[in-house]
């Protein structure tokens, strides 16, 4: 993703657009809150994530598996279709790969499911081989509600609507299928740098 191209003294908030920014986006040092309903508040103890195959197999993690899990702290830049980025945002959270070791599946596709009802698809490629978490901490304290907490889907090299909020599973496909903003007009896959915004991009 070019981290390292810009030496660490010149990562200001004055940082003029550069090698890490996709094109039509610009910096932002906030943190919106982009989110399509209401926030939802899941209590930790009936908290749950689960995968489901194609098969209708389900695995299920409770928030203390979850978090007993081996985590990975992940350093990474986000990209909202809305054009803001934000470079270096901190995470912590479980790689896809560790929920999916025992899992038997075919499928190419995934549609994750949050709390609250959004949905979005993303290739099961895209969610393997570390590039996609369920993020538990954002710079080092738990995920605020607003930004998707307790959980949220971390996919980003993608545009940031693939990391779903309040995630609660992933459900495996055969064939693609389009999520909530996907359905809307969106693109299908969403690669930033290629600013794949919506269909036909
Ligand atoms: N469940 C859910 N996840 C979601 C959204 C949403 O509306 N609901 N919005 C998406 C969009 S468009 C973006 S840009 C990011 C915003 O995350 P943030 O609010 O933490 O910045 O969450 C994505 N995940
Ligand atoms: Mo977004």
């Amino acid at each position: 993703m070019g981290k390292g191209i810009v030496s660490p003294g010149f990562a200001g908030r004055r940082r003029a657009e550069g090698p890490n920014l996709p094109p039509g986006q610009y910096l932002t040092e906030d943190f919106p809150v982009l989110s399509a309903g209401p926030t939802p508040r899941i209590p930790l103890d009936t908290w749950a994530f689960e995968v489901i195959t194609e098969s209708g197999q389900r695995h299920r993690w409770s928030w203390d598996e979850l978090v007993a899990l081996p985590a990975d702290d992940v350093t990474v830049d986000i990209h909202c279709v809305t054009k803001w980025s934000k470079l270096q945002t901190q995470w912590r959270g479980v790689a896809i790969d560790t929920f999916l070791e025992d899992v038997e599946t075919a499928a190419d596709f995934v549609l994750a499911h949050s709390y609250g009802g959004y949905t979005t698809n993303v290739p099961l490629d895209d969610l393997l081989d570390g590039q996609a978490w369920v993020a538990y901490q954002y710079e080092g304290e738990p995920v605020t509600p607003e930004h998707g907490g307790p959980a949220r889907l971390l996919v980003p090299h993608l545009y940031f609507w693939k990391s779903a909020k309040w995630v609660r599973g992933l459900q495996m496909l055969l064939e693609d299928e389009p999520g909530f903003w996907e359905q809307a007009g969106y693109h299908d896959y969403g690669d930033p740098w290629r600013e794949q915004r919506y269909q036909g991009d």
